[in-house]
């Protein structure tokens, strides 16, 4: 396999680009060689730019549930670039999007369109602290919110991953109005609560955890969040970026029937364009300029390309009733992987959600960010070099979630199953 054009392309970056990227993760520092660079993708497959073929885990870290170059999102794209790319000006799109949302998420009475998931949460934390009037915010020790400024303490992903969960350039006065506790522990929660009675403005929590790798919350927890929430006036925050029409088509608000006041979504709305979406109950957001005093804009917001990718995006899903089917994905992988690697006596703990999942090198629980990070990030390195050998492509870090979509077939389940069988046979000779 070679990979002399990707390496050429890495070198002329580095020149261009901090890393040589333009988001950090791609970086492949956490396995220590040069990234592959991207040619092009379809259906389950990309191909890097020396031609070599894998088949996708990443799915552009969400946005590809339907898998690459959907053809009716390409037509549909196609179509409307006809049409033009950006007006700044209300369009009848993103009605239909927001249209879309209300729907699957009867929690978000009012949603407002952004160009990414980091806008969507720095916008509803703003919201939060405007209608509560109140500075601090909860977060949990290892989720990931976008690189908002308040969100990054402690932070998941590529935080984690390079080890600076507390960025530099975040002002100390600033961070300070960030509590963090720990994820499906609601103790360390309640103890922030009396610790600043009064003072909190939201919590905010991904309710299915991607960014220390998959972590579900366990019974009651998220439930216990609600009822902290409910009695201290306190808003509950979720970040469904990751969950959002991923877990089920109404994401974990879905799935565990929990209302959230304030909830963010990205990735899979944008059907692979750039689109954030936050939104809520109607007496919080008519806070929100110009009807309210909380100031947020956008020049490429409601994009009328983005809209298209995501309403066609959108209605596949709920027409092709995909979530059986990427839950039986799903499933089928973990336990097979989870046969393999207990046949070869690795110590491996699979988290998994529908159409998410993570192998975690370590022997489990994986419940927290603390036990998340007893997993061996060498062996994970290993593992991902001798995967991509076997034409399987993954998350560059032990910290993310692999992700499933409508276009794995069974053959790509079952060379999966056979490459991560022969990758852990090689990390156990080789060590
Ligand atoms: P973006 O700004 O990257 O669109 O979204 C930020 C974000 C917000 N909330 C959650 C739960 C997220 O997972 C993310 C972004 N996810 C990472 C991967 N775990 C994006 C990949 C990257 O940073 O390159």
């Amino acid at each position: 396999m070679s990979r002399k054009r990707s390496i050429s392309f890495y070198h002329k970056a580095l020149e261009m680009l901090p890393g040589g990227v333009n988001s950090p993760v791609r970086a492949f520092k956490a396995i220590g060689i040069p990234p592959l660079f991207i040619d092009r993708a379809k259906g389950s497959r990309i191909w890097d730019v020396d031609g070599n073929e894998y088949i996708d885990y990443v799915g552009s870290w969400g946005p590809m549930i339907l898998g690459h170059a959907h053809p009716k999102v390409v037509a549909a794209l196609k179509r409307a670039v006809l049409k033009g790319t950006s007006f700044g000006a209300p369009t009848p799109l993103e009605v239909e999007l927001a249209a879309r949302v209300k729907k699957a998420f009867p929690s978000m009475e009012l949603v407002r369109m952004v160009s990414s998931g980091t806008e969507a949460v720095m916008s509803a934390i703003r919201v939060a602290r405007g209608y509560t009037g109140r500075d601090k915010i909860i977060k949990f020790e290892g989720c990931y919110h976008g690189h908002g400024d308040s969100l990054l303490v402690k932070a998941g992903s590529g935080a984690t991953t390079f080890g600076v969960p507390d960025s530099l350039g975040v002002p100390e006065d600033l961070a300070r109005h960030t509590l963090t506790a720990v994820y499906n522990n609601l103790e360390s929660v309640k103890g922030l609560v009396s610790q600043y009675p009064g003072q909190i403005a939201c919590i905010i929590v991904e309710p299915v955890a991607g960014n220390m790798g998959v972590i579900a919350p366990e019974r009651g927890f998220l439930e216990g969040l609600r009822k902290i929430c409910d009695e201290e006036g306190i808003l509950l925050l979720f970040d469904e970026v990751i969950t959002g029409f991923r877990v089920a088509y109404g994401g974990a608000q879905e799935l565990y029937g929990i209302r959230a006041d304030l909830t963010c979504l990205g990735k899979i709305i944008g059907g692979g364009l750039p689109v954030g979406v936050y939104g809520g109950r109607e007496r919080i957001m008519e806070k929100v300029s110009p009807l309210g005093g909380v100031y947020q804009a956008g020049t490429l917001s409601g994009n009328p390309l983005a809209m298209t990718a995501g309403i066609e995006t959108l209605d596949l899903l709920r027409s092709k009733k995909a979530y059986p089917d990427l839950e039986k994905k799903t499933s089928y992988l973990v336990e097979n992987i989870s046969i393999s690697a207990e046949e070869k006596g690795i110590p491996l703990c699979i988290n998994h959600a529908t159409g998410m999942f993570t192998l975690f090198f370590t022997e489990g629980p994986v419940r927290d960010y603390r036990s998340a990070k007893t997993s061996d990030t060498n062996r994970f390195a290993r593992f991902f070099t001798e995967m991509m050998k076997e034409g399987i492509y993954l998350p560059p870090s032990q910290f993310e979630a692999w992700f499933v979509s409508l276009a794995h077939t069974q053959k790509d389940l079952d060379r999966t199953i056979e490459a991560c069988d022969h990758a852990f046979n090689a990390i156990c000779s080789n060590e």
